[in-house]
């Protein structure tokens, strides 16, 4: 198992990651579920897509997951579950403890102490489409949504006031000053003994600080201060301790990087030099394990970007897994992070409990990455109805919710709406997803040739129409190329089709000024729909990935790899 940051010293943490006793009880309703009579009759990894096992593999319905862990008596934990998709219920000792409805970011619950060692944990998870139940959830969606505890799962052992949180606030790149941002959590007193070390340096911050609403912010300043750049990705450690009377009671550990992201005119900024961003949207899935990847195949899937000349990661279209995140701020990627959303309409986006659950997920998907250097830019709702006036009130919150939760970041959305898209003006940087050469070409005679001018024509409409100082980002774009279809034709499906069409767009990205970056749709192919949908995609998978689901590169690979290389060179 593989902890992601933050660490931690002090604290006892248990890694809950291996087999649990496991129940599949398929399409029952969660009030005729009862634990104490429940038969465990099989075992599950965790974490893993339990219907991308083999047993169980395309099920949807309620599972039981069990297991049991040896705590200090006596002392409060802290359940920490990086995903379980899509809903689940946590219990402790029989105890229900919270729900959770996001199959993609972490949650917390917590469990009081007990004077037994042996502490039972069940989790029910629930992998069934259900609007009142999942909101966020819909078997629309272009990608398979698997169901399971998806991600690790660790068990905090914490004293009676812990620290909960920390922030840091990048105040100037260049001479290393920082705000750390500490939330304490538990008791929460008047004050609290702080310390902070940084890197290797000695203790700074050394003394009683006062706490409002349960936040202490430190000013500290890094003596050695190496920028962050996707060229030289250094990066800082920031240790804050707590202590009474003397004695450390909690310390967390968190890593950042000092680097500034910002836009002039229609460019984009790191560190105040202009940045093509040059990339994919890559969804978190294999034909195997689903949405659990192992750790190689994170680090497999970098190097394969990396190769191909990349510095750019659109995390399609949900929060990443946090060891992914980890990994490319030590690669140098840049990434685009967004909420779970798929071309969400009316009925969506103006239910309350929809919105009540996307500020949710919102909330957990900043206060999990907002240390990662890698993270240049929030995105939310791919493709949701931006087109009419019912999206606004969404639109502007979850914008002034992103912007009041981090200042730091750029804000951007993916549209499908390109020139109709309503809302534009709230956010610092137009992502347009486009297909020319692909949809909507049936009448035409040599597609190919619509790639380049249809690009083109955005810039001039985006130009006339009031965004002449907004970096233009082209979020989406490619074809489907079936890995080992060729034909003589060259035509739709074929690998030489979609090598030709990417081609034609990543020579247009990097010889066009006006184009701030490319976000090619897709790195592998992915499994998508099971019902009557997948008829739109062979072999329902959405075939338009670089590389196939088992990342064996297509001849697109090829035609990408020699325009982006030479241009970063
Ligand atoms: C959309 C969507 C992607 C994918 C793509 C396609 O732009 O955002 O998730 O479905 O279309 O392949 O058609």
């Amino acid at each position: 198992m593989i902890q992601p940051f933050p660490h931690y010293q002090t604290r006892k943490i248990h890694c809950l990651d291996g087999l649990w006793n496991f129940a599949f009880l398929g399409d029952v309703a969660t009030d005729d579920v009862h634990l104490e009579s429940m038969e465990y009759r099989d075992r599950m990894a965790v974490p893993a897509a339990f219907d991308a096992m083999p047993a169980y593999a395309g099920m949807r319905g309620i599972a039981a997951y069990r297991t049991t862990i040896f705590t200090t008596p006596g002392t409060a934990l802290r359940l920490h579950f990086e995903a379980v998709s899509m809903w689940c219920r946590v219990f402790v000792d029989g105890q229900p403890l919270r729900d959770h409805a996001c199959g993609y970011t972490g949650f917390w619950c917590d469990a009081p102490a007990s004077e037994k060692a042996e502490r039972e944990v069940v989790v029910l998870v629930d992998n069934r489409f259900d609007f009142k139940r999942v909101p966020l959830h819909e078997m629309f969606f272009d990608f398979y949504q698997w169901g399971g505890i998806i991600r690790s799962v660790w068990c905090h052992e914490v004293p009676a006031s812990y620290i909960d949180t920390v922030q840091v606030r990048v105040e100037d790149y260049r001479t290393g000053a920082i705000t750390a941002r500490i939330k304490i959590a538990g008791a929460i007193p008047q004050s609290v003994h702080l310390t902070s070390r940084l890197d290797t340096e000695g203790e700074q911050a050394h003394g009683e600080y006062s706490l409002e609403a349960g936040w202490a912010e430190l000013p500290l300043q890094i003596n050695n201060p190496h920028p962050w750049s996707q060229a030289a990705p250094d990066l800082h450690n920031l240790r804050i301790t707590l202590s009474e009377d003397e004695v450390v009671t909690d310390d967390m550990i968190v890593r950042f990087g000092l680097r500034k992201v910002t836009t002039q005119g229609t460019d984009i900024l790191l560190n105040g030099e202009k940045v093509k961003l040059l990339g994919y949207n890559r969804h978190e899935s294999h034909p195997q394990f689903g949405p659990a990847l192992p750790y190689a195949q994170l680090v497999a899937d970098l190097q394969l970007l990396r190769d191909l000349g990349c510095n750019f990661v659109r995390g399609s279209h949900y929060p990443q897994d946090q060891r992914f995140l980890d990994l490319c701020d030590e690669m140098g990627f840049l990434v685009w992070e967004e909420s779970l959303g798929w071309g969400q309409r009316e009925r969506q986006l103006t239910d309350p409990d929809f919105i009540a659950a996307h500020t949710t997920q919102v909330e957990e998907m900043v206060a999990a990455s907002i240390n990662h250097p890698c993270v240049i830019m929030w995105g939310f709702l791919n493709e949701a109805g931006t087109d009419s006036e019912y999206a606004r009130p969404i639109m502007a919150q979850t914008v002034r919710q992103l912007r009041e939760l981090d200042a730091s970041r750029l804000i951007t959305y993916a549209t499908m709406f390109g020139k109709t898209d309503l809302f534009l003006d709230l956010v610092d940087v137009i992502s347009i997803n486009i297909y020319p050469g692909w949809y909507g070409c049936e009448n035409v005679d040599e597609p190919l040739g619509l790639v380049a001018p249809e690009i083109r024509s955005f810039c001039e409409y985006f130009d006339a129409h009031g965004f002449k100082e907004k970096p233009l980002l082209i979020s989406e774009i490619g074809a489907e190329g079936l890995y080992g279809w060729h034909d003589v034709l060259n035509g739709f499906f074929t690998e030489a089709y979609q090598a030709e069409l990417l081609r034609i767009t990543c020579e247009e990205v990097v010889g066009n000024d006006r184009i701030a970056g490319v976000a090619l749709w897709h790195f592998s192919d992915a499994r998508t729909y099971t019902g009557g949908y997948a008829l739109m995609r062979p072999r329902a998978f959405n075939n338009k990935g670089t590389l196939d689901e088992y990342r064996r590169p297509k001849l697109a690979y090829k035609a990408v790899r020699v325009v982006f290389t030479t241009y970063q060179r």
